[in-house]
């Protein structure tokens, strides 16, 4: 396929050492150097958009030096590497970020003040790469972080759509969705690689040679392209890479016949349809058209990475002695969900049809290799493929799932005969003559080595309900690996103000990379002068956030309420409505006091952020009843000074990095049971935000670590009841019926599904605490400093180096 894995390593190309500019003057003239010569802009330009993109090639240049030396001595060392598959990166900005890993800030703030601009300033110019659609994507690129912090020896693969995650903006009808075109002027974090490149194909035939071996052939074939995203640890040299992958189709197949006869469409038929695969994240699959793009998407991904994972295992073989069932000693693929399923049958094919291995060989080697991660408990996410559509694209790899299904029930049959009546659900294929389905989850559980949930109660809810069936069968593969988030990004850079008053106090900033150390401020939280700065930190941040909310919306926030968000994928089971419902409480109870009574109350002012799905209808009239409350809330004079209602728009990682630091109580308030865990809520209590939440998700860890009298829960009486007759004290007859009826649950989308209704009493009764709280100054400071004196867990460096240990058995590569 491809002749070289890069001039670093297999080409003669001498080492270029150049020594890299350490001094304000000397950056400087390396920025003026990219000003004058990438041929992106008039040379004469230098305005704030000039400056970002002759600064980020600057600082570029110096992640992919770095980026070289990682290669290199991953490629001596050769030891046991991760590979982390993701349909969803959310990276955000790159160049405060690089810019701090590196530990390069002062130099280049300096150096930008040479030349006449502030590196805050010119930081805003930089689009987000919005790769992902929420949690997961961002866990995705958290995790990319701490394993270059942890100098671990890993890479991510993922996409490169052209169109990411869509922008959002409100008319009068609600949301509307405009494509973001994030490459229009070129990403300065991204290195084309032209020696990478890998065939994969699609639709065609499975031919049976002589000998009964077999070769999937005809159809399509594409060109999977590599770009390179150096991503650097902080503080270390190891720099590693997200490698996305851009379909393309070879010049071969434009038809010069056909177009010099005129027919320009159909020329370049191929060249279009290759463009279609990379040209936006997570297409509508309310079409049969639709599903094909997103299996096809799936699919190239799989494909280009497990060629190069072989590839790459291939050229550090040291001229063929390596044996295959050496593989999993040096390879892990980490499977971000269900959505990179095909590549267990793609490994399987590459190794019995390529590499001549048999099924048992080829079986052995995959399921060593590969472990899966579930994100989500709702039905309507765990995917499930038409069998139809899986024969018509990959006709290889259905005959592989079905041959791993056959085995799967005959082994069952055969050993396990106390489920046989339990394996029409455990099965891989579900054959329902209405609609036969592959259930992408069920593979995942069968091939995996291991299986994780990402918070205790969800991975508890894997065990007891969605994978219950399976654990008599593997008891060791299901493990729980608690999500975190990255400090640097989420604390140490969207908060210096925050970071540097812990500095101060902890006197070190080890906690940068051992987060628990913020335990340290617990001993503080009391101590007046601490509390004093803290608190001036804390309104820094709501005056930056005000102005940008005054910015963005026009609607004038007053700094000393009490700022109150909610942002995430508007759901229903996250349960905006509820919040909004009680906004709308709060408005028509103020305005029925008396203006002495106003003054009593806390003022509050209630963010709300996040979009909504294309398609999903009552996510859009959340929004829409959102926007409407603000706007009449907002211009009402008698009660404006105490409540205002602010949609803000277009959340996106940029935004969060504003609004999390400037926020005092955030809401975590999903129907118990479905949030797998958030990660938002980590962000928000890491900054000393105080959270309102039910015990859903990780919120229960947080609740934990932070200590429960610095945490509002609500809703707990009726569900702890449920739990108690759940739990079995009441004898082991199945009460779930009875239990669901009461809640008006018989079925989603009947009755009130997400109880939201149901809580709506208890949730009044802990906002009324947190009114209360908040105006005791003392105590609430207090539980802000344990918020994030509790945070400690919730870093992704502890979560990676648990996956690490436990899951990828890898260790460190520190780069000498
Ligand atoms: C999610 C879960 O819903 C979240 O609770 C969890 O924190 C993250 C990361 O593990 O994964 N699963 C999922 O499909 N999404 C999540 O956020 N959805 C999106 O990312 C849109």
């Amino acid at each position: 396929a491809n002749g070289s894995a890069g001039s670093a390593v297999s080409t003669k190309v001498p080492a270029v050492a150049q020594p890299l500019a350490e001094e304000p003057a000397a950056i400087a003239s390396n920025i003026n150097y990219h000003a004058q010569f990438s041929p992106h802009f008039s040379p004469f330009k230098f305005e704030p958009e000039q400056a970002y993109y002759a600064t980020a090639e600057s600082v570029r240049d110096r992640l992919v030096q770095q980026w070289n030396e990682t290669y290199v001595h991953f490629h001596k060392v050769d030891p046991k590497q991760t590979y982390y598959l993701s349909m969803e990166y959310l990276q955000g900005r790159a160049l405060t970020n690089a810019i701090g890993n590196l530990k390069i800030q002062d130099a280049y703030g300096d150096a930008l003040q040479k030349l006449g601009h502030k590196l805050e300033e010119i930081t805003e110019e930089e689009k987000d790469a919005a790769l992902g659609n929420g949690g997961l994507g961002r866990l995705a690129s958290c995790f990319l972080d701490s394993m270059a912090t942890l100098n671990l020896p890993a890479w991510g693969y993922g996409l490169r759509y052209k169109y990411g995650l869509f922008k959002q903006r409100f008319t009068k009808e609600g949301q509307e969705e405009i494509a973001e075109d994030w490459l229009e002027k070129f990403s300065p974090w991204e290195i084309v690689r032209h020696d990478i490149v890998y065939p994969v194909r699609f639709f065609g035939h499975v031919e049976v040679n002589p000998n009964e071996s077999r070769k999937w052939v005809g159809g399509d074939v594409v060109q999977a392209l590599a770009y390179d995203v150096p991503i650097p640890g902080y503080n270390t040299k190891n720099t590693i890479s997200l490698r996305l992958w851009e379909a393309k189709a070879c010049a071969e197949d434009f038809n010069l016949f056909q177009f010099n006869d005129g027919q320009y469409e159909s020329a370049a038929q191929l060249h279009s349809r290759a463009q279609q695969i990379c040209a936006v994240l997570y297409p509508g699959d309310a079409t049969e058209n639709g599903k094909l793009l997103r299996l096809k998407q799936q699919f190239f991904l799989c494909s280009a990475s497990l060629q190069d994972i072989i590839f790459r295992f291939k050229e550090r073989v040291g001229k063929g002695s390596r044996q295959w069932s050496e593989f999993p000693s040096k390879v892990a693929v980490q499977l971000n969900d269900t959505h990179p399923t095909l590549a267990i049958p793609e490994l399987m094919r590459l190794l019995m049809d390529d590499e001549g291995l048999g099924w048992d060989e080829a079986w052995d080697v995959t399921t060593r290799t590969i472990a899966y991660t579930n994100h989500t408990v709702l039905p309507e996410a765990l995917e499930k493929w038409s069998q139809a559509l899986m024969w018509k694209l990959l006709p290889r790899h259905m005959e592989i799932i079905a041959e791993i299904d056959k085995r799967f029930v005959a082994m069952i049959q055969k050993t396990q005969t106390d489920l046989e009546s339990k394996l029409p659900s455990m099965r891989i294929l579900d054959d329902n003559p209405q609609k036969p389905v592959v259930r992408m989850a069920n593979l995942c559980v069968v091939s995996a080595h291991t299986v994780n949930g990402v918070a205790q109660l969800h991975s508890d809810i894997l065990k007891s309900e969605l994978f219950a069936d399976y654990v008599s069968i593997w008891p060791t593969k299901f493990q729980n690996k608690t999500n975190g988030i990255t400090p640097r990004r989420w604390l140490r850079f969207c908060s210096p103000e925050l970071s540097n008053i812990i500095t101060k106090w902890l006197k070190s900033e080890q906690w940068v990379t051992n987060l628990d150390l913020l335990a340290g401020l617990r001993k503080f939280a009391d101590n007046a002068g601490f509390q004093a700065e803290w608190a001036s930190a804390k309104m820094a941040n709501k005056h930056r956030l005000a102005q940008y909310i005054e910015r963005v919306t026009g609607v004038d926030i007053d700094p000393n309420s009490l700022f109150d968000i909610q942002v995430k994928r508007i759901h229903e089971y996250k349960r905006q409505l509820l919040n909004i419902l009680g906004a709308i409480y709060r408005y028509k109870k103020l305005k029925e006091m008396s203006p002495e009574e106003r003054k009593n109350t806390t003022s509050r002012t209630i963010m709300f952020g996040g979009k909504a799905f294309a398609t999903y209808t009552n996510a859009k009239r959340i929004v829409k009843l959102v926007n409407d409350v603000g706007a009449v809330v907002n211009s009402d004079p008698e009660v404006n000074s105490y409540l205002k209602v602010v949609f803000v728009p277009n959340y996106n990682v940029s935004v969060a990095e504003i609004l999390i630091p400037g926020s005092e109580l955030s809401q975590h308030i999903s129907t118990a049971g479905m949030e797998a865990s958030g990660t938002s809520n980590m962000k928000f209590a890491l900054n000393g935000c105080l959270i309102i939440g039910t015990l859903d998700g990780a919120n229960v860890e947080i609740r934990e670590e932070i200590q429960e009298e610095n945490f509002f829960l609500f809703d707990p009486r009726f569900e702890e009841a449920k739990q108690f007759i759940r739990s079995g004290v009441f004898g082991s007859y199945d009460y779930n019926p009875l239990l669901e009826s009461l809640e008006g649950n018989s079925g989603y989308g009947r009755g009130d599904y997400f109880l939201v209704g149901q809580d709506f009493p208890s949730y009044m009764d802990a906002q009324a605490k947190v009114d209360e709280a908040y105006k005791d100054r003392k105590r609430w400071l207090k539980m802000s400093i344990l918020s994030t004196a509790g945070s400690g867990k919730f870093s992704s460096d502890r979560t990676i180096a648990q996956y690490a240990k436990e899951i990828w058995r890898i260790g460190e590569c520190r780069v000498p």
